[in-house]
């Protein structure tokens, strides 16, 4: 049987990760196609609880520790997501380690190498599909929020490091500033293409 295609969306504050995932699970299912979403941070396990209080400011977590919490949520969901994939089910997630990466060696001492290495070793994407918008057009989006991180300098500082972490081999750099449905039309079509290149492939790992 065919596995389905390990799809990740990352992109700066606001380029429309969110809307995209959600569009593209629904297309690709009204197609016929097996899909699940998923998204990182996972804020519903006990895991997750806590990455949710520290992001909402109601806790204070050493910038170790959070990091490497970040990559346990993703870790707890390994054995879920091969599974799922080896079944032939499609996985749209929205973030994922590259995030993990690009946040905190935005933080003061830490380095891009010591970031990645919680990470080593999960399923590695067959599509990284980053969306660029550039800060001037994000910040007409929307107001930052309240939630930690989301401040103009730390976000430059965070999509300096995204631009440290593309594989060209499985990286792709999606212009943003589109409509929605323009958007997602080309971004349908990319991940109907990964799925049928990778049905009969087996699944890398990441960074090793
Ligand atoms: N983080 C971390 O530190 N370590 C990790 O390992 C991971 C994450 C995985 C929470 O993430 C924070 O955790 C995040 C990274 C850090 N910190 N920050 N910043 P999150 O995923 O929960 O963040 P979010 O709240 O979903 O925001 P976002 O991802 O930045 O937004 P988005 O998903 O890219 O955009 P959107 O919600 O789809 O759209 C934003 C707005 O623009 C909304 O009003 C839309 O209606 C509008 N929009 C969307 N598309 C368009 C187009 N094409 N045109 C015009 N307007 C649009
Ligand atoms: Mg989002």
């Amino acid at each position: 049987m065919s596995r389905g295609a390990l799809i990740v969306f990352e992109g700066c504050d606001k380029s429309g990760k969110t809307t995209q995932c959600n569009k593209l699970v629904k297309s690709l299912t009204d197609y016929g196609a097996p899909t699940e979403l998923m998204k990182f941070p996972d804020r519903t396990t006990a895991i997750g609880k806590l990455i949710d209080e520290y992001l909402s400011n109601k806790t204070e977590v050493e910038d170790h520790a959070i990091h490497l919490l970040f990559s346990a949520n993703r870790w707890e969901s390994v054995k879920r997501m091969q599974k799922l994939l080896d079944s032939g089910t499609t996985l749209i997630i929205d973030r994922y380690a590259f995030s993990g990466v690009a946040f905190t060696a935005a933080k003061q001492g830490f380095d891009i190498d010591w970031c990645k290495q919680p990470d080593v070793g999960l399923p590695r994407p067959d599509a990284v599909f980053y969306l660029n918008l550039g800060m001037e057009a994000a910040s007409k989006r929307q107001s930052y929020g309240e939630e930690r991180y989301e401040k103009l300098e730390f976000q430059t500082k965070v999509a300096k490091n995204f631009q440290l972490l593309a594989d060209p081999s499985y990286w792709k750099t999606i212009d943003a500033d589109k409509t929605v449905d323009d958007l997602h039309k080309e971004l349908y079509n990319l991940t109907k293409t990964v799925i049928e290149e990778v049905k009969n492939q087996p699944i890398k790992t990441l960074w090793t």
